[in-house]
Formats: C-alpha cells, sequence, structure tokens
C-alpha cells in the first residue's frame, strides 16, 4: 500500500495520527501534495455519502474530519511551501459564513490561493459579516472568497453581498462562493462574481476576478 492509500484508509479508520503520518511520509516521498489534497476531498467525500444514506454517524464525520484536518495541516505546509509564491496577484479574505464550523474545503481553497501568489486572510469558521467586512477594508481586499456547507448557512452569503452593498464596497471587492450547500444558480441569484466547485477551480476564478 502507498502512503496515500494509507492516508485514506487512516482517514476511513477515523485514526488521527495515521493520517498525520501517512500524509507526512507522502510529502517526505516526494508525493505532489495536490495529490495529497485529491485524497483527502474524495474521502470525505465517500463519508458524507455514508452519513447521507445513514450508513454512518454524526460520530463518523467528527472522526474522519479530525483525521482529514491531521492530513491537512502537513499538506497545506508543503503546497505552501512548494508554491509557486510570485508577487500577489491580489488579496482574498476568505471565510466559513455565520453559523457554519465547516473547516476542510475552506482551508483547501486558503492553501491553493496563497501557493498560487494570492495573499489570503483566512478568518476560520462561523464568521459574520460584520467581520467580512472588516477585514475587507483593514485587508484593501480584491476578493472576498465565502465557503458554505450546509443550506441552512448558504443565506449567509447573500448577508455578505448586502453588507457590502450597504457600505458601498461593492463596485471594488470581487465576491467569490463555493462549498458543498452552493450552485452556479444560486450565486447568480445572490448576485456573486462567481462560483466554482472545487478548491482547484477557485484558483483559475480568482485568477480571472482580478483580471489576471
Ligand atoms: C466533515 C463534516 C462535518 C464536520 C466538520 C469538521 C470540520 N472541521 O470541518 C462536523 C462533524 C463538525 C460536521 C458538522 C455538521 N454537519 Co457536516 N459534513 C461534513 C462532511 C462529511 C464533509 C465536509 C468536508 O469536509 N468535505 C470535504 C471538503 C474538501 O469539501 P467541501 O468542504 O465541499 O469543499 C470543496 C468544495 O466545495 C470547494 N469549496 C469549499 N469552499 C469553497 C469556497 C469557495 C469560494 C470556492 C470557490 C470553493 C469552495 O473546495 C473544496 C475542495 O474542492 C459533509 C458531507 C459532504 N458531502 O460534504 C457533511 C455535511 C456538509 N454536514 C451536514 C450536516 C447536516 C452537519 C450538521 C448540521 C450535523 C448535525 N446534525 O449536527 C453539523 C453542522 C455544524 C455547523 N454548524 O457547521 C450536511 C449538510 C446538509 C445540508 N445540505 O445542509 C452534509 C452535506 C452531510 C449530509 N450529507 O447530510 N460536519
Amino acid at each position: 500500500m502507498n502512503h496515500l492509500e494509507e492516508l485514506g484508509k487512516a482517514i476511513r479508520a477515523y485514526d488521527t495520527e495515521g493520517a498525520g503520518s501517512s500524509a507526512q511520509a507522502a510529502m517526505e516521498d516526494g508525493v505532489d501534495p495536490l495529490e495529497g489534497l485529491d485524497v483527502v476531498a474524495g474521502v470525505m467525500k465517500e463519508i458524507g455519502d455514508g452519513f447521507e444514506s445513514k450508513e454512518l454517524w454524526l460520530f463518523d464525520l467528527i472522526g474522519a474530519a479530525d483525521a482529514a484536518k491531521a492530513a491537512l495541516l502537513v499538506i497545506e505546509a508543503k503546497v505552501l511551501e512548494t508554491g509557486s509564491q510570485p508577487d500577489h496577484l491580489g488579496t482574498v479574505v476568505l471565510g466559513t459564513v455565520f453559523g457554519d464550523m465547516h473547516n476542510i474545503g475552506k482551508t483547501m481553497v486558503g492553501a491553493l490561493l496563497t501557493a498560487s501568489g494570492f495573499r489570503v486572510v483566512d478568518l476560520g469558521t462561523n464568521v459574520t459579516s460584520a467581520e467580512f467586512i472588516q477585514a475587507a477594508k483593514d485587508n484593501n481586499a480584491d476578493i472576498v472568497a465565502l465557503s458554505a456547507l450546509l443550506t441552512t448557512t448558504a443565506v449567509a452569503q447573500a448577508k455578505v453581498i448586502e453588507t457590502l452593498e450597504e457600505e458601498g464596497m461593492r463596485d471594488h471587492v470581487k465576491v467569490m462562493v463555493g462549498g458543498g450547500a452552493i450552485t452556479a444558480e444560486f450565486a447568480e441569484m445572490i448576485g456573486a462574481d462567481g462560483y466554482r466547485a472545487t478548491a482547484f477551480e477557485a484558483v483559475g476564478l480568482a485568477s480571472e476576478l482580478v483580471g489576471e
């Protein structure tokens, strides 16, 4: 079994230590960190499908997410280290919206944007509109990137856009949205500047939005 297979197995077994050490071993072996991200995303999708079909429970989500986070820490460090890191392409204020604690996909988006040359200000999870707006002002952001995994929190993305409008900032700050609860139709409906389904595609979108 290669290290990435071990990593997938460890996440499925909710083995946090094993996930961290197999990710570490893969990175030391020179495995492309993007392949590592792919494995984590794929296994988490599987876990989510199991939860949806009621084969798995919340306990399983928590176990798998903890193991995924341990692996992500190692892989993210490698992505940032090996990224191209040219001059800033622009500043992105990133976060998971208010009421939503899902962290994994958002962190992947941040790692890939940073590796591609964006300055990323990651506000974490459960971020209010006011916090997004303040951070966009403080950092003179080009893009605000919003993640939402729950249908109940997707609407918080609309709230951030409304608040940007109220503050008179909407003309000079682009908004990109994503996360499992979001579709292209929803993004258009709330007036976002773009949506992508994966963290890899988020990089291309961000470049388009800053006109690169
Ligand atoms: C892990 C997980 C958890 C963990 C989160 C741990 C953590 N620290 O992140 C825990 C256990 C805490 C959790 C809790 C809950 N969860 Co949960 N969770 C998941 C699960 C299994 C995986 C999410 C994940 O990490 N995926 C892997 C990453 C890589 O994918 P991703 O986040 O979608 O991100 C990718 C893209 O969307 C994109 N992307 C992400 N953000 C952005 C942003 C931009 C701008 C762009 C362009 C792209 C982009 O890039 C990423 C990589 O390609 C999903 C199932 C699923 N299918 O997604 C359920 C899921 C999201 N959870 C769900 C639910 C219901 C809950 C709870 C309400 C459960 C409960 N009863 O308490 C709570 C809510 C807590 C809260 N307030 O947030 C439901 C949501 C249903 C819905 N449509 O509303 C899901 C879909 C499970 C299901 N099938 O029912 N959860």
